[in-house]
C-alpha cells in the first residue's frame, strides 16, 4: 500500500478524548481524485433514501456503500449486509486511497469492511446517533469529508452529556476510537455552496468502519 500524500500543513488537532481531526488533510488535489474515484463507483452503487426502522420516515441523508458489507436502514431495521438493497449487487470496493488513509491514521491490523457514503445535499442533516452496529467496537471509525463545509456535533456515551460542535471542512479527517467510539455524534447542517466540489451540490462523507473482529 502506498503512502498517501501527507500536506506539510495538515494540522493535528485533539479534539475530545479519542477524536483526533487531521484539518486539511487531503489536499486539492487529493479530494478531486478521492471525488472522481467515488463518483465512479457510485455510477455502479447508486444513492438510495434509506428509511427509518419502523416508522418508514425517510431519511434527510442519500447513501451508499463500498466494500464487503454495507450499512442499510429500513423498515425492518438497520444491518449490515454484502448487497445494494435496490440492486442487489455486491458493493463496489473501497477506494485505495481509503484504504492507505486507514493504515496511515488508525495503525488497527485488519483493514475497514464497509465504507458508508453519506450525500447531504441542500438541507441534509443527521441527527445525534451512535454508531453501534458494529461487532468489532475496538477498532477506530475513520471520516473524510468532501464538499461543502459542515456542522459536526459531538457528545458523550450519554444522550445527555454536553456537546461540542466542529467545523468539518472538504479534505479534513477524523478518527474516532477509545473512549470516543461509541460516542453520540451527528450533523446539525451543511453550509450550501461553501465548496462548489460537488456536481449537484452538497457534501460527501466517507465513513470506513471494521464491522466484525479480524481472524
Ligand atoms: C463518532 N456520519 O455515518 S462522520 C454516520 O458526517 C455519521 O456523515 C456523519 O455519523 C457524517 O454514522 C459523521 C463522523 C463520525 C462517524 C462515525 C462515528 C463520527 C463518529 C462513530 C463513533 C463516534
Ligand atoms: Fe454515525
Amino acid at each position: 500500500m502506498g503512502t498517501v500524500e501527507a500536506p506539510t500543513d495538515a494540522l493535528r488537532l485533539d479534539v475530545a478524548p479519542g477524536v483526533v481531526l487531521w484539518h486539511g488533510r487531503l489536499d486539492a488535489g487529493a479530494q478531486r481524485a478521492l471525488l472522481d474515484d467515488v463518483l465512479a463507483r457510485v455510477e455502479l452503487a447508486p444513492f438510495y433514501r434509506p428509511r427509518m426502522p419502523l416508522s418508514g420516515a425517510p431519511f434527510s441523508v442519500e447513501e451508499t456503500n463500498f466494500g464487503p458489507l454495507g450499512w442499510v436502514s429500513d423498515k425492518s431495521g438497520y444491518r449490515y449486509q454484502p448487497t445494494h438493497p435496490l440492486s442487489g449487487k455486491p458493493w463496489p470496493a473501497i477506494p485505495p486511497l481509503l484504504l492507505a488513509l486507514w493504515d496511515e491514521l488508525t495503525q488497527y491490523p485488519a483493514p475497514p469492511q464497509c465504507c458508508l457514503v453519506n450525500l447531504y445535499r441542500a438541507g441534509a442533516k443527521m441527527g445525534l446517533h451512535q454508531d453501534r452496529d458494529e461487532g468489532a467496537r475496538d477498532a477506530p471509525v475513520l471520516s473524510v469529508s468532501l464538499g461543502d463545509e459542515a456542522l459536526f456535533r459531538i457528545g458523550g456515551t450519554s444522550r445527555r452529556d454536553p456537546t461540542r460542535g466542529v467545523a468539518l471542512r472538504s479534505g479534513d479527517v477524523l478518527v474516532f476510537g477509545g473512549p470516543a467510539r461509541l460516542a453520540f455524534h451527528g450533523i446539525d447542517r451543511v453550509k450550501a455552496g461553501t465548496s462548489g466540489q460537488i456536481p449537484g451540490g452538497g457534501r460527501i462523507n466517507l465513513t470506513l468502519r471494521r464491522v466484525t473482529p479480524p481472524q
